[in-house]
């Protein structure tokens, strides 16, 4: 079921093929500024798709276009975020030193932006809630590898090195956290464009 994709600034591999049906659609790289000195290099990712369900989505809506089209179409990028379509992001932790109060404080940053730009500042509580659970106890070394899975319904369901660490149902919270990686002001602009127009292509597959 074909070879795994390297990343060649970190190593990561990753399978080009998920749980049967999540084909990969492009890898990136999540780096943070600290201290407005210097770059970190914290994780690479992958994100997968299910093809058949993109398909079934949106090939009535899109599928006289060509893939170079849809390419930068921030409607079809609107429609891959908001529809109920099995998506994975496969997050590989390159950075060595993560401690999960930067954890915390990056995601409320973030996803948390993402929830109130979409939502609504009341959700600005709702996120400080959820983050203050994740506990101290878990540790995220270099090499572990997390999953982000929007399963039907749109629960956002979280893994860490095959360790189920909880389910969520909400449509915001998936649209947020895919947000980061498929969105307008992804974390890695050239990654988004390559995720784009592979799932693009499926539609004409
Ligand atoms: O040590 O303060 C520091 C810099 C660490 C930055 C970490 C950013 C965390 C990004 C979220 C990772 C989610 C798994
Ligand atoms: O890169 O800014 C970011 C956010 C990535 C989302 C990471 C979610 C990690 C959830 C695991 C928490 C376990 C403490
Ligand atoms: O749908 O009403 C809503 C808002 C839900 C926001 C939940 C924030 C919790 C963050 C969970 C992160 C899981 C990785």
């Amino acid at each position: 079921s074909g070879v795994p994709v390297v990343d060649s600034k970190t190593g990561s591999s990753f399978p080009s093929i998920l749980e049967a049906s999540q084909k990969l659609c492009g890898i990136g790289l999540r780096r943070k500024c600290v201290l407005g000195l210097k770059n970190i290099d914290v994780y690479a990712f992958g994100v997968y798709a299910d093809d058949d369900e993109i398909k079934k989505c949106l090939s009535e809506k899109y599928g006289k276009s060509s893939a170079s089209e849809l390419k930068g179409n921030k409607e079809f990028t609107e429609d891959l975020l908001e529809n109920d379509i099995h998506m994975t992001v496969r997050l590989q932790i390159v950075y060595g030193k993560l401690s999960i109060r930067s954890v915390r404080s990056a995601f409320e940053e973030s996803v948390g932006s993402r929830l109130i730009k979409f939502g609504g500042s009341d959700n600005k509580e709702l996120l400080q809630r959820f983050t203050s659970q994740f506990s101290d106890e878990i540790k995220i070394p270099r090499g572990s590898v997390i999953h982000l899975v929007r399963e039907k319904g749109h629960v956002l369901r979280t893994t860490i090195d095959g360790q189920e660490v909880g389910s969520i149902q909400s449509k915001l919270l998936c649209r947020s956290v895919l947000d980061l990686y498929v969105g307008e002001e992804s974390f890695d602009k050239q990654a988004k464009e390559e995720i784009e127009l592979n799932m693009a292509s499926y539609l004409q597959s």
